[in-house]
């Protein structure tokens, strides 16, 4: 089983779609291990989005990103991390597919709604980045049987 970083954004927490995005996780069949509301610091998103230090729209991204609290949610599932990055959709969320999250509820690079890790590799490292081991839980999820059957 692997497991995988998810942030509801700013534009999730204000457009109310919080509930909207967990649900398609839960009903996709995934488990939650990981759920908080959390303010990013600047050290944080400098290390979160250290492949974009230096673009010129990096600034804006960090301050939007401050503009709310987000959920920061941690789910597992068998192959959940690509699993999670197609219910996500592409970044640009004009292109992504009817669908998707971003595909259905956004218009916007920026304000795409939700990050979720791009690799395991990648979730491996994010997912203690943004949660300490006490906050994560184990436990049976009595549906795991029927979801993967
Ligand atoms: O993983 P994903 O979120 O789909 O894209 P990244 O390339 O990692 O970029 C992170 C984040 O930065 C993206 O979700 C929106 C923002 N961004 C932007 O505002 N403008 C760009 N040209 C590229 C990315
Ligand atoms: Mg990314």
């Amino acid at each position: 089983m692997e497991r995988t970083l998810i942030l509801l954004k700013p534009d999730a927490v204000q457009r109310d779609l919080v509930g909207e995005i967990i649900s398609r996780l839960e009903r996709k069949g995934l488990k939650l291990v990981g759920l908080k509301l959390m303010s990013l610091s600047s050290e944080l998103l400098d290390e979160h989005y250290s492949h974009l230090v230096g673009r010129s729209f990096f600034p804006e991204v960090k301050s939007f990103m401050q503009r709310t609290p987000v959920v920061a949610i941690c789910v597992e599932g068998y192959k959940c991390v690509d699993a999670v990055r197609l219910l996500a959709g592409v970044t640009n969320s004009r292109e992504a597919t009817p669908g998707t999250i971003r595909g259905e509820f956004a218009m916007s690079v920026q304000a795409n709604l939700i990050h979720c890790s791009d690799s395991l590799e990648t979730a491996l490292v994010e997912v203690p980045r943004f949660f300490k081991s006490e906050e994560l839980f184990e436990y049976n999820d009595t549906l795991q049987d029927y979801v993967y059957n």
